[in-house]
Parts: structure tokens; C-alpha cells; sequence
């Protein structure tokens, strides 16, 4: 493959001198366009590559003294990644690498920094000096971001942040995620939904949440919080499961013990938690889902936790979509093309539900928006 591509470098090379000296003009230009364009050609890329080429060496690669895709290389990605706690991340991952491959013109550097922020700190710190041309960051926690986007801000390294938020700096070229909160508020106009239809007057409901300082336990919690504190609803605890099985499985047996006949609503952050959460439940004869004891709530929406919504074991979940990294190869694109990305990308979520039982739409923040009703068909078309 490298051999390939040195072969189309050097007939690019050749090419692009006949176009200089037949054209004699922007000399300097035509050479950087038609070497960047190496890595496309060897891509299959479609002919927006084209244009980002073209302007490839003007911009962010510039301060690096590393001219990255204008020397024909491939486009040098470090992507300190979370972790690997849930098969949320595992999609979020996945999606990364099939993304940043050489084919498409990108060499990946990944960490998985197993939820330890000292070690996401470390792994941008060496993404900089490993001269990357972009770092991507999910960010574990929301704060402590400023003085090292800085220094990549300081070595003209572009930062996308994807997933979770960054809330203590703005020194990143585009983030793009879900907004958490809406997820928490569209859980909140559901459950509001869902049990005046069943004639449910009390709810007392207990949050299992995600790992502490993340921006998605932060939002969904404040989310969920809003719509129970305006509807009277009793939130009898809410602790930590860390977005994992086992997490979800311990905060739910000790609910079991110390709330044990008082709980009619169990709201877990991610799907892996409420797979714990189930586990705990039918140990303690407790019974959930569709004509359950106890609501059943969750967020993520993997293929598999779909399953159990269609099932009827999990009576609402709200996607969060993992897929961010077509959306960053877009923003890198633009940026190799000179141009200024979006601040802030949301990515396309749905409300998907066990039964039609609580309308065909809610209103969540002044918008309505649809809820979906498991089916196989649904299923089938689920990319993740
Ligand atoms: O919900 C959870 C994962 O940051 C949105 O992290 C993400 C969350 C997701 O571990 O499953």
C-alpha cells in the first residue's frame, strides 16, 4: 500500500510540474493541491476531498512546522476516548475507527483512558508532542479543560470535542454531541405522559445516575429534576452507578434494601446500568416494564436494550446516538479547508417506547417531538 501510494505521489509530482509549467501560475498552490490529493486518490474519496486539498496547507497544519495531508501523508488524529464502561462507548469507539482509517486519508492514535482523567490530561499532553494535526477529547469530565486546550491552542492544534461537553473553556474549533439535558427533559414529558394515561397519581422515583462530573449525568439529572420538581414528584435517591452493569446492579440492590415497596419509577442513565438494575430487581422479586410494579426508564438506546423496550422489560428509552465521527471528518474537512466549522453539532436522537399508551408526541422545551414505538421493523433498522 505504501509503495502504492508513493507511486501515485511521485506521478502526482510529475503531473502537477506539466500543470505548473503549462498554466505558470500559482506554482506553489498547484503542487500542494495535487500532492494532498494523493491521499484521496488512494482513498476512493468522493470529490469534496478535492476541495479540501486544495486548501490543505494554508491552515491548521501550518503551526505545526508538520504539513500533515499537504505532504501527502495521512491526516494525524489522537482520540482520547472515555473508556470502555458501556456499549454506548463501544459504538462511540467503533464509529471513531471506522471512520479515521488510512483508506480515508487518517492516521488514528487512540487511547481508551479507562475513565481516569489524570490520564485523558496525559494523553492530550502527548497527543502534542506526538504532533498531531487534531485531537478529539471526550471529555470524562466537564471541568479542568482550559489550561490544556490552551497549550494545544498554543501549538495550533485543532481540538474537537465530541459526546460530553467541555464546560470551563471554549478553546476547541467544534464539539459535537447531545444535548443531555433535553434527553432528561423528553424522560421527564414522557413519564408525565405515560402515567396520567395509566392514571398514576404519585410518582417516587429513583435515579440511578451516570459517572459523577460528566456532562450527560449532569444534564440528564438536571433534566429529569426540572420535570419533577415543576410536576410534584417525589425523587427518593439518586447516586452513582458510573454508566456500567455491575454499577447499576449495586446502586440498585441497596435501593432494593432501603426503599424496598416505595418505589413505583426507576430512572437508570445508561443502558448498561439498567441491565444491572434489572438484575437486582428480579433478585429482590421486584417487578418491572410493561404491567410491572415499577417503571422502567433508560437512556442510550443500543440495539440490544431496544430489545428489552420491544419486550416490554424497559417501558421508555431515550437515545443518545453515539455515532459522532462522520460528523467530526466533516469539521476536519472544513477546517483543512480554511473554513470555520459550527461550534456546536447536535446529533439526531429519538424517543422510543415499549407501548402507544402516552401519545404520539411530547413536548419537550417548547418542541414537539415524536415518541417511537419499538417494532421489529424498528429494530431491524438500528445501526447500532
Ligand atoms: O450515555 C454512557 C456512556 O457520554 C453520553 O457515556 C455518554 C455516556 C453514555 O458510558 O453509556
Amino acid at each position: 500500500m505504501k509503495k502504492f501510494v508513493a507511486l501515485l505521489l511521485a506521478l502526482m509530482m510529475v503531473l502537477a510540474m506539466g500543470a505548473c509549467s503549462s498554466s505558470g501560475t500559482t506554482t506553489e498552490d498547484t503542487a500542494a493541491n495535487d500532492t494532498a490529493t494523493t491521499d484521496d486518490a488512494a482513498t476512493t474519496d468522493d470529490a469534496a476531498t478535492t476541495d479540501d486539498a486544495a486548501t490543505t496547507d494554508d491552515a491548521a497544519t501550518e503551526d505545526t512546522g508538520d504539513t500533515g495531508a499537504a505532504d501527502g501523508e495521512l491526516i494525524k488524529v489522537g482520540f482520547a476516548q472515555v473508556g470502555h464502561e458501556s456499549d454506548w462507548r463501544t459504538a462511540s469507539t467503533k464509529s471513531a475507527q471506522d471512520v479515521f482509517t488510512a483508506e480515508n486519508g487518517y492516521e488514528l492514535s487512540f487511547v481508551d483512558c479507562d475513565n481516569d482523567s489524570a490520564v485523558q490530561l496525559d494523553a492530550v499532553r502527548n497527543f502534542i508532542q506526538q504532533g498531531m494535526d487534531y485531537i478529539i477529547i471526550d471529555p470524562i469530565v466537564a471541568t479542568g479543560w482550559d489550561t490544556v486546550l490552551t497549550e494545544c491552542e498554543d501549538e495550533g492544534i485543532p481540538v474537537i470535542v465530541i459526546d460530553r461537553t467541555v464546560d470551563d473553556s471554549d478553546k476547541y474549533a467544534s464539539w459535537v454531541g447531545s444535548n443531555f439535558k433535553t434527553e432528561g427533559l423528553a424522560c421527564g414529558e414522557w413519564l408525565k405522559a405515560y402515567a396520567a394515561a395509566q392514571g398514576i397519581t404519585e410518582i417516587n422515583a429513583l435515579v440511578i445516575e451516570g459517572s459523577t462530573g460528566a456532562s450527560a449525568t449532569i444534564g440528564r439529572t438536571e433534566g429529569f429534576k426540572e420535570i419533577a420538581d415543576r410536576e410534584g414528584w417525589t425523587i427518593l435517591d439518586s447516586q452513582n452507578g458510573d454508566f456500567t452493569e455491575a454499577g447499576g446492579q449495586e446502586v440498585m440492590e441497596s435501593y432494593c434494601q432501603s426503599y424496598k415497596g416505595q418505589f413505583n419509577v426507576v430512572i437508570c442513565q445508561n443502558d448498561n446500568e439498567a441491565y444491572g438494575a434489572m438484575t437486582a430487581m428480579d433478585q429482590a422479586g421486584v417487578t418491572y416494564g410493561v404491567g410491572g410494579d415499577v417503571i422502567l426508564v433508560s437512556f442510550d438506546a443500543n440495539k440490544a436494550a431496544l430489545e428489552l423496550v420491544k419486550e416490554g422489560k424497559l417501558n421508555a428509552d431515550f437515545e443518545c446516538n453515539p455515532m459522532a465521527a462522520p460528523d467530526v471528518d466533516a469539521v476536519i474537512k472544513q477546517l483543512e479547508a480554511g473554513e470555520t466549522p459550527e461550534k456546536e453539532i447536535y446529533m439526531n436522537e429519538t424517543w422510543f417506547v415499549a407501548e402507544d399508551v402516552a401519545g404520539a408526541t411530547i413536548t419537550v422545551d417548547g418542541a414537539e417531538q415524536d415518541l417511537v414505538v419499538v417494532t421489529q421493523e424498528v429494530l431491524d433498522a438500528r445501526p447500532y
